[in-house]
Formats: C-alpha cells, sequence, structure tokens
C-alpha cells in the first residue's frame, strides 16, 4: 500500500514537471502514453501506452474519452486468413493482477475515431481513461512523428 501511495504522489508531482512520463490512480500505473501525427485531413488516429496492475484484483479499461476526437475505442489486430485485421475490444481491456499490457503498434491500440483537427508532433494532447474499478485517469500523450515504430502497417479504415 505504502508503495503504491509514492506512486500516485509521484505522478501528481510530475504531472506538470514532465521528463518521467507516467501517471498512477490506485494500483495502476500509465507509462508513457504517446501517439503519432497524422496527415491533415485523417479521420482517425492511434494511441499506445503501457499498463501495469500492481493491485490484487483485476482492472479494466473500458472507455476512453478525449478531447481531440469524436469518439475513442480500444482496438486488438489479429491475423484472418494470412491478413492483418483490426476490431473494436468492445468489453473492454482487462489487467490481470501483477500483469503489464502493452498497448503497441501491431496489437491493442487506442484508436481515436473522428478527429477534431490533425495530430501534430510536438503537439501533446490529453485523454481520460476509464477504468472499471480505479476509475478516471487523465493522461498525457505524447506525439512522435508520423513513421514512428512502423509495425502497425495493416492499419486501414
Ligand atoms: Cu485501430
Amino acid at each position: 500500500m505504502k508503495l503504491v501511495l509514492l506512486l500516485s504522489l509521484t505522478a501528481a508531482g510530475l504531472a506538470t514537471a514532465a521528463p518521467a512520463h507516467d501517471f498512477a490512480k490506485g494500483p495502476l500505473k500509465i507509462d508513457h502514453p504517446w501517439s503519432r501525427a497524422t496527415a491533415p485531413k485523417a479521420p482517425v488516429g492511434a494511441g499506445f501506452l503501457t499498463i501495469q496492475n500492481f493491485g490484487k484484483s483485476p482492472d479494466r479499461l473500458v472507455a476512453i474519452k478525449s478531447p481531440i476526437s469524436d469518439d475513442v475505442e480500444i482496438h486488438t489486430m489479429s491475423m484472418t486468413g494470412g491478413v492483418m485485421k483490426m476490431r473494436e475490444l468492445k468489453d473492454g481491456l482487462t489487467i490481470a493482477p501483477g500483469a503489464e499490457v502493452k498497448l503497441q503498434p501491431g496489437a491493442e491500440h487506442i484508436m481515436f475515431m473522428g478527429l477534431k483537427g490533425q495530430i501534430k508532433q510536438g503537439e501533446d494532447f490529453t485523454a481520460t481513461l476509464i477504468f472499471e474499478r480505479a476509475g478516471e485517469v487523465e493522461v498525457t500523450f505524447k506525439v512522435e512523428p508520423a513513421g514512428a515504430n512502423p509495425v502497425a502497417s495493416g492499419h486501414a479504415h
């Protein structure tokens, strides 16, 4: 419990200062949320981050909100007949006790649907992650160049 408290305090203290880029809520730690710059009229953008659960109960990322887009979905990718396909995880994403879940190109990721404007490199934006148990956590996404980590080439909407 003491560790959890320390993590929360650290995250709160650094929220404005920046160098370490992680966030905490209850037993959850959210590390390095990042996104990629989009083309000017792109309808969607992607988000990636790592969630660790230091608690004794599973938690679930059930929804995400962000001022940059109308809607935000949690997607997964899988091979179907030799083709990478993505689909929405309608029940959210479970983080088991002690687990670390990485949302990354080519795997589970966050999808900002109906972008209100271009995502630009260097222009960080916020989003609120909503967990079933831990509640809401506001995080900041760092925006990397368009080609950053180009694993997710099957990303056609
Ligand atoms: Cu997607």
